[in-house]
């Protein structure tokens, strides 16, 4: 029985494509029983393949660097969190529990603002794109401002991609799979005919994570985009450690989480009047954070 490595670079219902690199091909696998009861395997995923007859078969999956469950990808090293200006408008609040996401599993997160050609004829998109420029721009996490309909800024995304493997990231119809479309090359786009299938409503959705090659060492993963987002993994009085603007800030006590504590012990409130911590950005973590906190309640009370 022959073994050898590969890399999962999509699924299909029970089907897994796998690239084997010793014979730079694509093959299509199954997964055993026992790998099956062990857990998913995922688009990012290091495998081992036996040959079973004509059969492929997943045996196992090697230790990850990472994995998250939303958009599900393994061993990626940035994420591309999309925002769109215009339509659909910025969530903040998903944006702000991406970042979270990110800065709990050590990946590194670039903020991509899409469809800035919009904020020519629409004054919301204009202040949305100012606004992420002044609050996010200032808490050290890359920001790029792209169209990929009118092509302004794909050099620049261009450029952070190069040599890493990064996942898009984001709601349904900010652009990942436009995107995707502009980065990639002729050859590979002839075969992502299927990069979103139409829908009845006439749209576009991309249905499952799909890794694609933009040069022998840089990998993008285009993924469907979701319309509720829960964090994970994370404990509420830890939430506070993925919020850069608050790690600069000391308050009276260590372990303060900026929610209950008065202003007099509490340094990021006081910042908060300063102007320094953005008020919004500060009460949409208050907001998340009693989220959380609800459901650590409902099950330990
Ligand atoms: N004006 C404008 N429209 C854009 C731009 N990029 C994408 N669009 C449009 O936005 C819509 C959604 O784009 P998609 O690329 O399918 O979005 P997606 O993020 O892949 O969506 P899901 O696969 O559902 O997650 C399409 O109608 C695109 O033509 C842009 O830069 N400017
Ligand atoms: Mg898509
Ligand atoms: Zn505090």
């Amino acid at each position: 029985m022959e073994k050898v490595i590969g890399k999962v670079i999509r699924i299909d219902l029970d089907l897994y494509y796998v690239y084997l690199e010793s014979t730079d091909s694509i093959v299509s696998a199954k997964v055993r029983g026992n790998q099956k009861k062990k857990g998913n395997v995922l688009v990012g995923d290091i495998v081992e393949v036996e040959k079973v007859d004509n059969d492929y078969m997943i045996s196992n999956i090697r230790n990850r660097i990472n994995a998250i469950i939303r958009p599900p990808v393994a061993n990626i090293e940035q994420m591309i969190i999309v925002v769109s200006v215009g339509e659909p408008q910025p969530d903040y609040i998903l944006l702000d529990k991406q970042i979270v996401l990110c800065m709990s599993k050590g990946i590194k997160p670039i903020i991509c603002v899409n469809k800035i050609d919009l904020a020519q004829s629409d004054e919301k998109a204009k202040e949305d794109i100012e606004y992420i420029k002044k609050v996010y721009g200032s808490l050290g996490i890359e920001n790029i401002y792209i169209s990929a309909k009118d092509n302004i800024g794909m050099d620049k995304l261009l450029n952070e991609l190069k040599g890493k493997t990064s996942a898009f990231s984001g709601n349904s119809g900010v652009g990942k799979s436009s995107i995707t479309k502009k980065l990639i090359n002729e050859e590979e786009l002839i075969e992502v005919g299927d990069i979103g299938k139409k829908s009845g409503r006439g749209k576009h959705t991309t249905k499952s994570v799909r890794i694609y090659n933009l040069d022998n060492n840089s990998f993008i993963l285009d993924t469907p985009g979701f319309s509720s987002y829960e964090l994970y993994d994370i404990e509420y009085d830890e939430l506070r450690n993925y919020y850069p603007e608050f790690s600069k800030i000391k308050c009276v006590y260590d372990d303060c989480v900026h929610v209950t504590e008065g202003i007099d012990v509490c340094n990021v409130k006081k910042e908060l009047e300063n102007g320094k911590v953005d008020k919004e950005r500060y009460n949409r973590y208050v907001y998340i954070y009693s989220k959380l906190k609800e459901q650590y309640d409902r099950k330990y009370k």
